[in-house]
């Protein structure tokens, strides 16, 4: 391997052109750098009728530097991953042209005709199938690489395939660990910093995050995204793409669909200080919450289904199992999507729905209330028995 940065546009030109055959030689093509990610080098390159995407990931992260090395096996990782989940989810993600371990780089395909979530969700734009198409991702994708499908034997060998320490070793910090000391990672509104003060003293929140932790660390049921926020989802009205799986693994399907919801309801305590009428505001907080219930409710359903058309091991395709599995999962992902709400208010990796709240006060009053509800989430998963509960305890939570 390289281990070195594309030199200039020519380098990356003749990367696509060595690797694919998407482009004819007399196309004269451009490279443009798009990437706003806090990790990798991403670039588009660009003919006269079409374009591809271009991802190379160093040994360090981008925004940090060489101070914090990580391994570019997660390059390789990514790759594969976006191959399966094209598998079990072909309309989900962008298709994978060519990996090359050699420059740790790969070339995908164009999205560009899909906006973030992330600035769809600030913008409030409608996204009438966001929570079915996640739903949907999520239970082909987890179903199809779990033990209700695959054989002993191909679960364990993709298990070890996708072992991702550096990755993982991330979120276990910055999860679990960063948002509940005063570490020196962590970025707080200094208006908020009492409320973050209490959840530092919070014993019972402290063990209930540690116990989460120790299931992301210790349960290899599926292989799963890892990092399923709304900045890895493009979305169109009629279509949803999931990109970056670097940080897969084989980790707790909850994680995952917590991620989502997580997502969902930070916009929701964003969308409390965002420009707009209260009416906007009101109507597209409902929209969220809306998502939640299909978010799950399809992920459910297909996921159930998925265990009757397809699974022939013996013990967990019995349905009765499947429908107890199913509520464990639901109160598991109550206490991620809670991990998630927090770490994004106080830890190192913010949110534009919050952080673009220019007003000081008005920003620190939707920290305080996601962190709040990601507290209320976390100690009381177990009581919270339904995404219409996990709505509901959202409503009741003062602004
Ligand atoms: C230093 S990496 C910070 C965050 O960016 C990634 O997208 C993950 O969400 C990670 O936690
Ligand atoms: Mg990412």
């Amino acid at each position: 391997m390289t281990y070195s940065k594309f030199e200039d546009d020519a380098a990356v030109v003749a990367f696509v052109r060595t690797h694919t055959d998407q482009f004819s030689d007399d196309d004269v093509l451009l490279v443009e750098e798009i990437g706003d990610g806090n990790i990798n080098y991403i670039y588009r390159v660009k003919g006269e009728d079409s374009s591809v995407v271009v991802k190379q990931a160093l040994p360090y992260i981008r925004i940090i530097g060489t101070d914090w090395p990580l391994s570019i096996d997660r390059i390789r990782i990514e790759a594969q991953v976006l191959q399966t989940e094209a598998m079990w989810a072909p309309k989900f993600v962008p298709k994978m042209y060519a990996f090359s371990a050699e420059e740790s780089a790969f070339v995908m395909e164009d999205i560009g005709d899909h906006e973030n979530l992330r600035f769809a969700f600030i913008e409030r734009h409608p996204l009438p199938l966001l929570g079915e198409h996640l739903g949907r991702f999520l239970a082909e994708t987890l179903f199809h690489t779990s033990d209700f499908y695959l054989d002993y034997e191909s679960k364990k060998r993709a298990v070890a395939n996708y072992i991702n320490p550096g990755l993982c070793k991330i979120t276990e910090d910055l999860f679990f660990w960063d948002p509940y000391c005063d570490h020196e990672r962590n970025s707080i509104n200094p208006l908020v910093r009492p409320a973050a003060e209490a959840l530092w003293n919070d014993k019972p929140l402290k063990i209930a995050v540690t116990i989460l932790k120790r299931q992301f660390m210790n349960c290899p049921e599926a292989l799963i995204h890892g990092d399923l926020h709304a900045g890895s989802v493009f979305v169109r009205a009629d279509s949803t793409k999931v990109i970056d799986p670097e940080f897969a693994f084989y980790g707790p399907m909850a994680f995952d669909i917590g991620s989502v919801i997580g997502n969902l309801l930070l916009d929701f305590a964003g969308q409390f200080g965002l420009p707009g009428s209260v009416q906007e505001k009101e109507d597209y907080q409902a929209f969220l919450l809306g998502e939640v219930v299909t978010c799950w409710t399809v992920f459910k359903t297909r996921f159930l289904a998925l265990v009757t058309e397809k699974s022939d091991e013996p013990t967990m395709s019995d349905s009765d199992y499947a429908n107890a599995f199913m509520v464990q999962l639901w109160h598991e992902t109550v206490g991620f999507a809670g991990t998630e709400v927090i770490r994004r208010t106080i830890g190192l990796a913010h949110i534009a729905d919050i952080d673009s709240i220019e007003d000081i006060e008005l920003r620190a009053k939707s920290e305080r209330w996601a962190l709040a509800l990601g507290r209320e989430m976390i100690l009381n998963r177990d009581v919270i028995s339904s995404p219409e509960a996990l709505n509901a305890v959202a409503l009741a939570l003062p602004y």
